[in-house]
């Protein structure tokens, strides 16, 4: 058979006022370009796990009536799914099928929605892909009609015995400028907003540091100087695997980033190793820095609301090492009235953090956030999936009106974003990383 991948790139945002600010201001833009060319790691983790005997291309499409012609062509298409895009991989989808082509669709929106997928796929996948997609290829090719296939139906993903995903399948059609790379996979925490872990349901599981160094290999092979993103959950979350990770990766002389939680600020010698290993950013969700509207938010152990109060001192801590921050705020959440606006500004000026990310609260399907707010009649317009972009707000706040949320943070973005701001929180940094280079 032939058969195609086809990941939904770039980014997605429908508020016309933010879109504008977007682009006008440097600071907004800079992280959406970056993370908008990286690939789908998914679909190259199930290309390498394809049955011999196939040919096998990987596709991206930008939005609905963007896919590649090459799609029609194939067999079989595998699609890749986000809340943001479903529709538009829904229309894709029901097009390819008009004309005989069979469709798989998986990742994170059918596996909280399998029964609205099965309206535009022939095969539904509900959960981690590696050891169901050979089944799926095979009933694929036996001509077998519509079915859904369950992860918990087949062995567990041993995150020991992944392959290389197929990097080599990426071509030179499209600039990557950036390779995704997982350490791990889940996260011990449960925040009730988030997507990622909650859907999967496994649990934090870390793959053997020899294989994270293979795949990276592998990039290297096709790419000089890759820049990695770590496309974890929670990278740090066991320290000392962590340390032995960055002392594999120190002589590779990489760059790149990861998502963390803010323990690593805990641990000096981490910090230090991380920073030789090449680490530039770590994003971190601080989500608010008011401790009051974080109780509650993860669920296991209070762990947000309990670290708020020593935000500051980590994240200087974090950035004292020569590793830059990304915090990350959500607005809108249900202890946040207008002042948040304000004090998110004062907080990432008082680090000053070097990056500053500014999202919506998001009621994603699977979460147990989306669960309550349908329960108490908040979300705005049920079944929009289309506006869970993280910028685009579909909830009624309990502190202020939505009108309040989405003028707040088109102020916010402008203030924290503008060219004046930027360079406060980004020249201490700068300073600092000097100084430590003149006593070295
Ligand atoms: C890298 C990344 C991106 C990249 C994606 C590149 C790409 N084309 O895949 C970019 C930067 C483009 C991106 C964009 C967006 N992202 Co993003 N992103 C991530 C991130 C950090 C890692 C994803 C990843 O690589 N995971 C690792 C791979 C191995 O897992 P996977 O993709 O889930 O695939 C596995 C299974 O799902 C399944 N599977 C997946 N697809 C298929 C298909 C078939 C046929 C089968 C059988 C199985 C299968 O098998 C795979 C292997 O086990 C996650 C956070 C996270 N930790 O997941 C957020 C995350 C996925 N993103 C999110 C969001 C909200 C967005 C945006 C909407 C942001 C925006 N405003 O634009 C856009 C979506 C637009 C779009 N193009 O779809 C949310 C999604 C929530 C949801 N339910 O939709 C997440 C979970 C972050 C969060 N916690 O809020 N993102
Ligand atoms: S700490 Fe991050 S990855 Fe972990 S559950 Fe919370 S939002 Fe999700």
């Amino acid at each position: 058979m032939k058969i195609g991948l086809l990941a939904m790139s770039g980014v997605r945002a429908h508020d016309p006022e933010l879109l504008r600010l977007g682009l006008t201001l440097p600071g907004f833009v800079e992280r959406s370009k970056v993370v908008a060319s990286l690939p789908s790691l998914g679909l190259l983790y199930l290309a390498a796990r394809t049955p011999p005997g196939h040919v096998i291309a990987y596709y991206e499409a930008e939005g609905d009536g963007h896919e590649p012609a090459e799609l029609y062509a194939c067999d079989l298409v595998a699609i890749s799914t986000f809340s943001a895009q479903v529709f538009e991989a829904y229309a894709i989808a029901d097009r390819l099928r008009a004309v005989g082509v069979r469709v798989a669709m998986g990742g994170l929106h059918v596996t909280a929605l399998p029964d609205e997928a099965a309206r535009h796929a022939d095969y539904v996948i509900v959960g981690e892909g590696e050891n169901v997609w050979p089944a799926v290829v095979e009933a694929a090719a036996r001509g077998e009609g519509p079915r859904r296939f369950d992860a918990k139906d087949f062995p567990p993903v041993d995150v020991a015995s992944l392959p290389v995903p197929r990097y080599d399948l990426l071509g030179d059609q499209r600039a990557y400028n950036r390779f995704t790379v997982q350490t791990s996979r889940g996260c011990p925490w449960r925040c009730d907003f988030c997507a990622s872990n909650v859907m999967l349901g496994r649990p934090y599981r870390k793959r053997p540091v020899e294989h994270i160094v293979r795949d990276i290999e592998a990039i290297a092979q096709l790419r000089d100087r890759p820049f990695i993103e770590f496309a974890d959950d929670n990278t740090f979350v066991d320290k000392p695997w962590g340390k032995e990770l960055c002392r594999r990766l120190a002589p590779l002389k990489l760059k790149w980033f990861t998502e963390t939680d803010i323990s690593v600020a805990d641990d000096a010698e981490l910090l230090e190793l991380m920073r030789e290993a090449g680490c530039r950013q770590v994003l971190i969700g601080l989500e608010s820095p008011q401790p009051d509207a974080l109780r509650g938010v993860e669920m296991r152990a209070d762990a947000k609301a309990r670290w708020a109060p020593r935000y500051l001192e980590r994240l200087r801590r974090i950035q004292d090492h020569g590793i830059t921050v990304n915090g990350c705020f959500i607005l809108g959440l249900d202890g946040h009235t207008p002042a948040i606006f304000d004090q998110v500004f004062e907080f990432a000026l008082q680090v000053p953090l070097f990056d500053v990310q500014v999202t919506v609260l998001t009621a994603f399907p699977g979460t147990p956030l989306y669960t309550r707010m349908l329960r108490e009649g908040r979300i705005l317009e049920p079944g929009r999936w289309d506006l869970c972009t993280l910028f685009d707000v579909n909830f009624a706040p309990l502190g202020m009106t939505a009108g309040q949320l989405r003028a707040g943070i088109h102020s916010l973005a402008e203030r924290l974003y503008n060219g004046q701001s930027t360079e406060q929180r980004r020249q201490p940094f700068f300073k600092r990383v000097r100084r430590r280079c003149a006593i070295a």
